[in-house]
Formats: structure tokens, C-alpha cells, sequence
């Protein structure tokens, strides 16, 4: 038995060793790359994830909690979530996963970094071209008049904060559930998926549309598509390579000769 695990064990690194090889060879020889990515790239800074075994807070899940309607029946409560998370991710520092992307934008003529997470880890590892396509946990909005302030005091001199301009109280700036994505952040996606040769996703259970649908779209319009994540998604068949493993320690590996 056991060495039946040890030979299980060895097959599957030699496996995702290939594959890496396979992988650094399309990434060498592509100048235009589309990045994809979800929690699952933090979790290695210590951010839990959405849907792990360490996604619950309280006894809430995200869904329950990441919605207008949770926000309008009881702010204060969502607004303890986004301060928990605010908390979270103050600590956080970018994994080596996130400076593998930074190494790859730096060398590669056309990059862009399309991501879910609102934490701001990309941003603090040095990415540049980055489309943050569920918001940002730093910004607060103005339930009223709409406007965004940038505030990092962690932790906020009150729940929910005021808007300084109007005095309303303001919520995070992001996209909840049932919200819709801004038509300008969806224009950049496509733009995005279009000029992409080859399209890496990182860390996303591919569970949350429209973002879990963008691989697809890629695949349909001919990009060649890597998948890197600790365990199988849904889209995993369809994508040209999946590669499981820890993203901190699989993109340095793909990136580091770029
Ligand atoms: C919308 C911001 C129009 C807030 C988030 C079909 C089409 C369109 C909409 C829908 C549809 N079907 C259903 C919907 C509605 C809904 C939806 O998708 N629901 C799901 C639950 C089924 N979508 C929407 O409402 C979207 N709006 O489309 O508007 C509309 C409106 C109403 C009805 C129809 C249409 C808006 C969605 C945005 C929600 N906001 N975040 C906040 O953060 O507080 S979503 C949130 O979860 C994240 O932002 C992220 O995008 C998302 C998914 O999470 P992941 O990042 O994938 O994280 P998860 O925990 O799931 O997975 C982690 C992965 O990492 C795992 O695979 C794990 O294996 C891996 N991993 C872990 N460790 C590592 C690792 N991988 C590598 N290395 C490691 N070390
Ligand atoms: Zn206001």
C-alpha cells in the first residue's frame, strides 16, 4: 500500500514537472499573456479563501454576506466582514506567486492582469496592468453621491463609515452578488481576451460567473490556456494544461527564465 502511494506520488510530480517544462516553453515564446486570478493566489499570504475549509467567517459564507440586500438589512454587520477582511489583508504580504506575475509583466510586451480578488496584494508586489474586476477592498463608495474614497485605516473610526463629502454612509467598492460588473471593466476584459495569445489562470475555483466563463471565451477564440491550482476545477478538461500544485510555488517556476 504504501508504496503503491509513493509510486501515485511520483507520477503525479513527474507529471506536473513535464508540464511545467511544456508550460515555460509557451510562455518563452508568447509575447502578448492574459492573467486570470482568484484567492487562491493569496491564500498563501494568509488570506483565506472563499469556498476552503477556512471561508466561513462567523458562521456566514461569502454568498450569504457579499450582497446589497445582507448590506441594506444589516450594514453594520457586512461592514465587521470587510473589516475583518480589511484586517486580514493589512497583515497580508504578496507570495511569490505574485512577484512571479511581476517578472512575467516586466518581461513581456502585452500584459494583462485581470483579478477577482479585492485585497490589493497584486497591486503591492508590483503588477501594473491590472483590471480588478470585482473592486477593491481599500475604496469606499458613497451609498448617495456615489463618490470613492481610498482609506486604509484599519482599523475605520466607525461601521459603516461616512462619506465625507455627504455624510450617507458609504459600502465597499465592490461588485456584490447580483450586482452587475461595470460595462467599461467588461469592455477591458474582452479587449484583453482578444489580444492574448495565451491565457494563465491562477487560483479560481471557476465557480463565479461571468469571471469563471472568461478562460472559455479564451479557449473558443483560439488562445491557448494554462490552468494552475491546487486542485481540479470544473473547466480543468477544457483548458489546454492544468497544473496542480501551489501557485506560489508553480509560477515562479514558469516565470522565472521570462
Ligand atoms: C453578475 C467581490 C449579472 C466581493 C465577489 C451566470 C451569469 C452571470 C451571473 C451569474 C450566473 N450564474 C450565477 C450568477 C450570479 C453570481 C454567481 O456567479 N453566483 C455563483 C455563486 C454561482 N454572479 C454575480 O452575481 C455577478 N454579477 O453576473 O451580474 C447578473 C446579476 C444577477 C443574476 C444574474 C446575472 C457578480 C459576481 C461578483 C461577486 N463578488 N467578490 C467580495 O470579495 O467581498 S465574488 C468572490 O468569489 C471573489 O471575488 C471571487 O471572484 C469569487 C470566486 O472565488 P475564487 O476567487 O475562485 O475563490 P474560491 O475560494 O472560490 O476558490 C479558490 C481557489 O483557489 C480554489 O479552486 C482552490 O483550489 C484554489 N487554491 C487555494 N489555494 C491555492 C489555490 N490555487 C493555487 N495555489 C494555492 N495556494
Ligand atoms: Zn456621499
Amino acid at each position: 500500500m504504501k508504496l503503491d502511494l509513493i509510486r501515485y506520488q511520483l507520477i503525479i510530480k513527474i507529471k506536473m514537472e513535464d508540464q511545467i517544462k511544456e508550460a515555460k516553453a509557451i510562455i518563452e515564446k508568447t509575447s502578448d499573456i492574459l492573467v486570470l486570478t482568484g484567492a487562491g493566489i493569496s491564500q498563501e499570504s494568509g488570506i483565506p479563501t472563499f469556498r476552503g475549509e477556512d471561508g466561513l467567517w462567523r458562521k456566514f459564507r461569502a454568498e450569504e454576506l457579499a450582497t446589497l440586500e445582507a448590506f441594506q438589512r444589516d450594514p453594520k454587520l457586512v461592514w465587521e466582514w470587510y473589516e475583518w477582511r480589511r484586517g486580514l489583508s493589512k497583515e497580508a504580504k504578496p507570495n511569490p506567486g505574485h512577484y512571479a506575475l511581476v517578472n512575467l509583466e516586466n518581461g513581456k510586451p502585452n500584459f494583462t492582469l485581470i483579478t477577482q480578488n479585492i485585497d490589493g496584494l497584486h497591486q503591492l508586489a508590483g503588477s501594473r496592468n491590472i483590471i480588478e474586476m470585482h473592486g477593491n477592498l481599500w475604496q469606499i463608495r458613497c451609498a448617495s453621491c456615489g463618490i470613492v474614497e481610498e482609506n486604509h485605516d484599519v482599523p475605520l473610526n466607525e461601521l459603516p463609515p461616512k462619506c465625507k463629502n455627504c455624510g450617507v454612509h458609504g459600502r465597499p467598492n465592490v461588485v456584490w452578488f447580483g450586482e452587475m460588473i461595470p460595462m467599461p471593466v467588461i469592455d477591458n476584459i474582452l479587449i484583453a481576451i482578444d489580444k492574448c495569445q495565451l491565457m494563465l489562470i491562477v487560483g479560481t475555483s471557476g465557480v463565479v460567473e461571468p469571471a469563471a466563463s472568461i478562460g472559455l471565451v479564451a479557449k473558443h477564440t483560439g488562445k491557448t490556456v494554462i490552468e494552475v491550482n491546487i486542485e481540479p476545477t470544473p473547466n480543468s478538461s477544457l483548458y489546454d494544461l492544468s497544473i496542480l500544485g501551489k501557485s506560489g510555488e508553480i509560477l515562479p517556476a514558469l516565470c522565472s527564465t521570462v
